[in-house]
């Protein structure tokens, strides 16, 4: 018997952009960021394939417990959640940053077990990710229906608005959300939720407020992994920008603050220097012990979560969490 093709060409709307990911815009952002007082640079550039790499080693690493409670999280709670989704009709489920889709597997299984009747929409900005996503779905689930597409969120959801009509279950998992500023995820949210219709659904994964030694650890790990990561950023402004960062002259520095739940990375200068970079034909100045802000980790309660939601748009359905109260993934409807 024939199988029938379920892996519909990829959607690319990569090209579609204002330039975000070109080298000048690059270098634009960076030489503004250094150019501040005081320094920052934007997270969103700790992710080339190196940086990526790094975040997956991070993933696995003992002190970063948040994969792996919302691992637990999705596994425990699949059957719920699937049946939730599914609502007996037919949806597209979104998953915004898809990646390699690790813990959407688990409820993608689920979903095929029920036999709900949905298809699948990963969004990743990577080509390739979608390529080896689409790829290994069709081996290990040849009977789901695959449409992924490349670009940014954005783009993405006008595009599945304009051409997917039925009902829509978006998945933001991961804790992404907490890389934002507390203005850009409302703003973010609010854009979601102008591209959804009532009843659509969002399942988004957030990290919990707790013993600020656990969060503290998951971003100073033992191992420097993530020292590693946030430094990869100097490295990487060498690579593409030719910078001239001596990067064994800074050093990585998280510190929590529990009064806000944010947990800040800098990347601290050892010493007086001067780093030129090529690109942004500028040289830039560092006092001894000056920081660079790198990287926001919101942690939020579950009271912040429900508020967040309600004034963006969305009311919670339910809330799925890990036994210790770690992380939370929740299921919200539009309306
Ligand atoms: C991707 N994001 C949710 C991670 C986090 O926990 O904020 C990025 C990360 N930064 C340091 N470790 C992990």
């Amino acid at each position: 018997m024939e199988l029938t093709p379920t892996v519909a060409p990829m959607i690319d709307l990569s090209r579609q952009e204002d330039g975000t990911n070109s080298t000048e815009t690059f270098a634009k952002v960076v030489a503004e960021g250094l150019s501040q007082e005081p320094k920052s640079l934007p997270s969103r550039y700790f992710y080339d394939a190196a940086g990526s790499r790094l975040f997956q080693d991070i993933m696995a690493l003992p002190e970063y417990y948040l994969t792996r409670c919302e691992f637990k999280v999705l596994t425990e709670n699949r059957q719920e959640m699937a049946k939730q989704f599914a609502e007996n009709s037919f949806f597209h489920l979104i998953d915004l940053g898809a990646g390699d889709a690790m813990k959407t597997k688990i409820l993608l299984r689920e979903l095929n077990e029920q036999k709900s009747a949905f298809d699948y929409v990963p969004v990743d900005i990577s080509g390739d990710a979608m390529r080896q996503l689409s790829n290994s779905l069709q081996q290990e689930m040849p009977s789901v229906d695959v449409q992924a597409v490349v670009g940014e969120y954005f783009p993405a959801l006008e595009w599945l608005q304009e051409n997917k009509s039925e009902r829509k279950v978006v998945l933001f998992l991961g804790s992404n959300i907490g890389n934002f500023k507390a203005d850009e995820s409302k703003h973010f949210l609010q854009r979601i939720c102008s591209n959804l219709s009532p009843g659509d659904k969002l399942l988004m994964g957030i990290d919990l407020r707790k013993d600020p030694d656990t969060i503290l650890s998951a971003y100073n790990d033992a191992s420097g992994v993530t020292a590693e990561f946030n430094l990869n950023l100097l490295r990487r402004i060498n690579r593409e920008l030719g910078g001239n960062f001596e990067v064994e002259q800074f050093r990585h520095y998280p510190i929590y603050n529990p009064h806000e739940g944010v947990m800040r990375s800098f990347l601290v200068s050892k010493k007086e220097q001067d780093v030129y970079i090529r690109d942004t034909g500028q040289t830039f100045h560092f006092d001894a012990w000056e920081s660079i802000h790198t990287e926001n980790s919101h942690k939020y309660s579950l009271q912040q979560v429900s508020e967040l939601g309600k004034a963006c748009g969305f009311s919670v359905e339910t809330v799925f969490q890990d036994d210790a109260c770690r992380f939370a993934d929740v299921l919200f409807t539009v309306g």
